[in-house]
């Protein structure tokens, strides 16, 4: 599976609908939700840098082209104390404001925001603060998608298998209702509707196809105003 050709001509065809390209994706969620790994396991090479610790890894904005039709934007993530996370804050909020002109008019530069969760969290308070304060009030609600990573060890560890690299009943069981739980939880501390996420391992390459597939799915059928 090469994601560099998938679907390409769905999205060639998206896009010129929408008349922008390439469709830029930007990659948030707390410190160690496994951003990183998830590009590299969309890039199917080491692209961007993967913590190792417990300290958090990427601090810049990095850009990543999966393609002409579509790049992603590794970000830092928050959840690393209040003065990092302030400068953070501000480097994510930079980027939504990003802007380009195009006959007179100005558009923003990020087309989607892709809000990555940690399987094992139980603390979603540094999730719901990076939707309430930086993403929701600096960026359209309906462009914002919320997928829920480390799938193999939600349960820690338990019922996943590891010889088919695919959760069993019970984990997949638990999956589907955290999915659902997090979409009403998130209804109710930000006032935002996502669609329910999906769940994925970037660690093991499970479901990230139908991650991607999510992401074409919702692409944009317009440039971005702003707001
Ligand atoms: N078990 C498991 N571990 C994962 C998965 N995805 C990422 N990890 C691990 O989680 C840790 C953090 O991953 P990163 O990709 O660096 O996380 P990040 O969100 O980019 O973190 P920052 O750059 O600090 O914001 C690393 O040790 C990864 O190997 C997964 O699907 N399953
Ligand atoms: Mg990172």
């Amino acid at each position: 599976m090469m994601f560099v050709d998938y679907r390409i001509q769905d999205i060639r065809k998206k896009l010129e609908i929408a008349r922008f390209r390439p469709l830029d994706v930007m990659v948030t969620g707390v410190t160690g939700a496994g951003k990183s790994t998830t590009l590299n396991s969309l890039f199917e090479k080491e692209v961007a840098k993967v913590g190792t610790g417990v300290d958090p890894e990427t601090m810049e904005l990095d850009s990543y082209a999966l393609s002409d039709l579509v790049r992603f934007w590794d970000t830092p993530g928050l959840g690393d104390g209040v003065d990092m996370d302030r400068m953070h804050s501000k480097k994510l909020i930079n980027l939504l404001y990003k802007t380009y002109v195009l006959d007179n008019t100005t558009y923003g530069w990020i087309d989607l925001v892709l809000v990555i969760i940690e399987g094992a969290n139980r603390d979603m308070g540094t999730t719901y603060n990076l939707l309430n304060n930086v993403i929701v009030p600096n960026f359209q609600k309906d462009r914002i998608l919320v997928a829920i990573n480390q799938a193999d060890v939600a349960m820690k560890g338990r019922h996943w298998n590891n010889k088919t690299n695919q959760p069993e009943p019970i984990l997949k069981k638990f999956l589907d209702e955290q999915a659902e739980s997090i979409q009403r939880r998130v209804k109710e501390a930000t006032n935002v509707d996502i669609i329910k996420p999906i769940y994925y391992s970037a660690e093991y390459n499970y479901n990230i196809t139908k991650l991607f597939d999510t992401i074409i799915e919702n692409m944009p059928t317009r440039r971005r105003n702003l707001m």
